[in-house]
């Protein structure tokens, strides 16, 4: 092997190195601009962990939106579904909605009937994106994390998925 050959297969294996460590500090899947969904168009979503006990969820969408559009429970909320165990079926939600009665979001770990497991911290880094930081620690688990998301802007033919189908294996 020639010193030019060996310098490349280094610095090859040193790109391929690098981009393995970006990859696995973030989780992010990008979807389509779908335009006949109202509000809440999912452009982007990371679901990446920040520290222990703690996932960070944060989708931005192709439009702005007031965060008093994403009205709940039913018809306007945000959700991230978790398989974390058994069978292909989510065994937890997080939704975001806006709560008339405090005028905030809130976001929250739910089971699937909606029963509260864990509140969430919600803020909007901007105008198009929306992050919650939800605690896992009453999250049982026994094999890799899948996800995907949902968002219900007014009518439930206008649901955006994201990814369109399946799930994301995995947590960055
Ligand atoms: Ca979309
Ligand atoms: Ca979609």
């Amino acid at each position: 092997m020639t010193v030019r050959r060996t310098v490349l297969v280094v610095v090859a294996t040193a790109a391929l190195i690098v981009f393995s460590v970006l990859v696995g500090q973030a989780k992010t899947i990008s979807d389509p601009d779908e335009t006949s969904i109202a509000h809440h168009d999912v452009e982007s979503t990371t679901l990446v962990k920040p520290s222990a006990g703690h996932l960070a969820w944060k989708t931005v969408t192709w439009d702005t939106w007031a965060s008093d559009t994403l009205v709940g429970p039913s018809a306007g909320a945000l959700t991230l579904y978790l398989d974390t165990r058994g069978g292909p079926a989510a065994d937890y939600v997080v939704r975001i909605q806006w709560v008339s009665v405090s005028s905030a979001l809130s976001c929250q770990l739910e089971k699937p009937g909606g029963a509260l497991v864990d509140a969430g911290d919600v803020s909007r880094p901007s105008q198009s994106a929306v992050r919650c930081v939800f605690p896992t620690n009453a999250i049982t688990k026994d094999k890799t994390t899948r996800w995907r998301v949902e968002s219900a802007p007014s009518f439930a033919l206008n649901d955006d998925k994201a990814p369109n189908t399946g799930w994301v294996r995995g947590v960055g």
